[in-house]
């Protein structure tokens, strides 16, 4: 929401962001305050159509695992490395273009899909995601670039009363962990619609809020990272029968495999 009552005036300014694309006011709100809600341009029957996607992979995931098996280990809310699950949709939305010129411009040089996670936020219960974290967990640094930066596909409309996500502007420049009144006094929670993308610095703090309303909020998490960063899972391999470009071979870190040996290491070098 734009404020019109805003002065934007300035003086003493030698040097100032500049904003063309429509995605560079995304990118320099990344920069400072740590996150940005960017459309998809996807229209309304492919955001549907992603959403009943949504709703047959993660039953036919949770068929498979088994929900007391997911329940048991706190995973129920969580459909790990959904475009590994058969359908190539997630690779397309993985790869949104709109998405992928933002991501562009905040990580420098090369990057890879570390993770795509399915989340459902269930109504009315505990949910896993609602403690306060940073996608890169148990990390303290500040980077002056970031490594990493998700990106949270929005199935649903996140409102307040779904327990849409909640952020502490430009904690991903403070190493410590904010204290309680800090977080009273400056949490934000987002509101973003279906088919919108909220991209994070994935060092900022965040957590999903209490959902009170009666349908699950549902969401696409997408950590992008330099190739450097382990992947959760190893996604080359778990997309290994699937036919894919060159393009997408990279994305999913095909180009960046663990060499066996010193003999693989010195053959990749060729
Ligand atoms: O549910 C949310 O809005 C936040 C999800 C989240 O924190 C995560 O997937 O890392």
């Amino acid at each position: 929401m734009i404020n019109q009552d805003i002065p934007i005036k300035a003086y003493g300014v030698l040097d100032n962001f500049r904003t063309n694309a429509t995605t560079d006011i995304a990118v320099e709100q990344l920069r400072t305050i740590g996150y940005a809600v960017i459309d998809s341009g996807m229209s309304r029957p492919e955001i549907d159509d992603i959403a009943e996607r949504f709703a047959r992979v993660s039953d036919n995931y949770i068929r498979e695992h088994g929900r007391p098996a997911l329940e048991a280990i706190n995973e129920i809310d969580t459909i790990r490395a959904l475009l590994a699950q058969g359908d190539e949709a997630f690779l397309q939305l993985a790869m949104n273009p709109l998405l992928m010129s933002v991501v562009k411009e905040v990580i420098v040089g090369k990057f890879i899909l570390n993770q795509q996670n399915g989340i459902i936020n269930p109504p009315q219960q505990q949910y896993s995601q609602s403690a306060w974290h940073r996608d890169l967990p148990y990390q303290h640094f500040v980077s002056s670039r970031p490594l990493a930066v998700n990106a949270l596909y929005c199935i649903d409309d996140f409102t307040s009363m779904n327990g849409g996500t909640f952020v502490l502007p430009a904690s991903h420049k403070i190493e410590q962990f904010p204290s309680e009144d800090y977080i009273r006094r400056n949490a934000v929670q987002v509101n973003a619609k279906a088919g919108s993308f909220i991209v994070l610095d994935c060092m900022l703090y965040h957590c999903g809020g209490y959902n009170s309303t009666t349908s699950p909020r549902r969401a696409v998490n997408h950590l992008f990272t330099v190739p450097y960063i382990k992947q959760q899972i190893n996604l080359s391999q778990a997309t290994a029968g699937q036919i894919l470009s060159p393009e997408q071979k990279s994305f999913l870190g095909y180009d960046y495999p663990i060499p066996d040996s010193v003999g693989s290491y010195l053959n990749g070098r060729k």
